[in-house]
């Protein structure tokens, strides 16, 4: 948590993550403006059942240019990807899952860059 300290007042990292969500959390090095630049949307894939779905989630999203990182929640059916929205876009997340079978039936904002 000490590289909190390090973030300027006002810095836009701050209203960056409303819910507690910490990028680089435990990276020993300040976060810089130019890595805030990340934003996080999350998809609902209701298609997904099982483990074996979440990984192929993963692994269909991950290697994508600009995905950051990706945080598959079975339960909720939801998939938590923060990116970098000058590389890659939600249309073309949900379309490279759709390719892989596993629809995106709703997105929503989390935080905006
Ligand atoms: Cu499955």
């Amino acid at each position: 948590m000490s590289f909190l300290t390090r973030i300027p007042p006002g810095c836009i990292i701050e209203s960056l993550y409303p819910l507690g969500v910490f990028l680089n959390s435990g990276a020993d090095r300040p976060l810089t403006h130019k890595e805030a630049t990340v934003t996080t949307t999350k998809l609902i894939v209701p298609d997904m059942s099982c483990a074996h779905c979440e990984l192929t989630i993963r692994e269909t999203l991950s290697p994508l240019a600009g995905i950051e990182q990706v945080t598959v929640d079975l339960p909720s059916k939801s998939v938590t990807v923060n990116y970098d929205p000058a590389q890659i876009d939600v249309d073309q997340m949900s379309q490279a899952l759709a390719e892989e079978s596993y629809p995106v039936s709703a997105t929503e904002l989390v935080a905006a860059s």
